[in-house]
């Protein structure tokens, strides 16, 4: 059985042609031209972002990147439905999330660069540093709900995860204590097909959105290529866990086009003509007809927006290969918020080990 492919409860408003669609119960949603041009720049410059980062991994100015590559729509969709005072909890993949609540992509370069662990405020954004351990994320968000909850605020969390997260038990339990304690949290799942090499199929026997009633809240099926579905379905469901009808588990359906990260060949397990068909679902392409049918953007629009893409891109590549390296013994200065002899010992060490290099490092 493969599970992979959208149902046919999957909520779609925009086909892939670029055709508007109003399914039963989202007749009333609608996007003002000014709302639809801006997934569109978002959607251009988060690209844009994506291949950079890309190209300045090969040319070993980053350790590693993981790629974004289809995934815009999930994300932005997402991200625009969320207020400035939610709180975001991302895995390791969310840069056009970061985007959308206005972090700096430099910062996610440094992170990815090595320089540092993400080098912005969590809270000045409400937005998580990314978290590599898979699912993590989960349990903080569900605790972090359930403390707005009881200071009484009037916000909800989204916490991303992966299709592959979903066999992870730190987000079961994550899914169990929210669905219990009614906590105003929304798990937003990328469902991009793949966890590394092991295709969903082999993860779950079941649609991933079917689980949330076993969890004892709703769950719901989107396409993850179209932004205005995401969007309709994200808001809602943010809305619901404001009102304190407790959290909502959304499986959007999409693709991860490229590598899981620069250190992966997905040539080794998957094959060409699965990307291809994906390829014609493309989240940006869909807009950008839907845009230039209705008559919502012309020529000069898109031109613009592809000369915003190359300056940002200039200024990152710039920013990024003058990022100055850290100071070594950096990282013995943020374990503990006290010194400790242990680590004023290795940090000592570590030191005398430096000086045997020329130059010190
Ligand atoms: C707890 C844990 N186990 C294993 C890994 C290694 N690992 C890194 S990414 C990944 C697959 C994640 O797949 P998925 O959740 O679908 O997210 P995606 O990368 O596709 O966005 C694994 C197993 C890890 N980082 N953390």
């Amino acid at each position: 059985m493969r599970s992979s492919a959208a149902g046919t409860d999957c909520v779609q408003l925009l086909t892939p042609e670029g055709e508007r669609l109003r399914p039963a119960g989202y007749e009333d949603i609608d996007f003002t031209a000014d709302e639809v041009r801006d997934f569109y720049r978002d959607f251009v410059l988060v690209r844009r972002i994506d291949t950079e980062a890309t190209a300045l991994q090969r040319q070993g100015e980053l350790g590693i990147w993981a790629s974004l590559l289809g995934q815009e729509a999930a994300q932005v969709g997402s991200a625009r439905a969320l207020r400035p005072n939610d709180f975001v909890f991302p895995t390791y993949r969310e840069h056009g999330v970061a985007w959308c609540r206005g972090i700096d992509p430099i910062h996610l370069l440094g992170l990815f660069r090595g320089v540092d662990h993400g080098n912005w405020d969590p809270e000045e954004f409400n937005f998580g540093l990314y978290t590599i351990v898979i699912g993590a994320q989960c349990l903080h968000a569900t605790g972090y709900a359930m403390g707005m909850m009881r200071d009484g605020a009037e916000d909800a969390v989204l916490a991303y995860f992966g299709d592959g997260a979903s066999a992870q038990g730190d987000v079961n339990e994550a899914l169990i204590w929210a669905g219990v304690f009614n906590t105003p949290v929304v798990f937003f799942c990328q469902n991009n097909q793949w966890a590394i090499s092991v295709p969903l199929q082999r993860q779950s026997r079941t649609p991933l959105y079917k689980r949330a009633q076993g969890f004892g809240f709703p769950g719901i099926q989107v396409d993850g290529n179209d932004v205005f579905a995401v969007h309709a379905v994200t808001s809602r469901a943010l809305a619901s866990a404001r009102e304190g009808n407790g959290p909502t588990l959304i499986e959007a359906v999409t693709y991860r086009m490229g590598a899981h990260t620069t250190n992966d060949d997905p040539s080794r397990y998957r094959i060409e003509s699965e990307v291809e068909e994906w390829r014609l679902k493309d989240p940006i392409e869909r807009v950008r007809v839907y845009l230039a049918r209705s008559g919502l953007a012309d020529q000069a629009f898109f031109d613009s927006i592809e000369e915003e893409a190359n300056d940002l891109a200039a200024s990152l590549r710039k920013r990024c290969v003058e990022m100055p390296d850290p100071d070594p013994t950096r990282m013995f200065s943020q374990v503990y918020a006290e010194p400790s002899p242990l680590l004023d010992q290795e940090r000592e060490e570590y030191l005398s080990y430096l000086a045997g290099f020329e130059g010190g490092h």
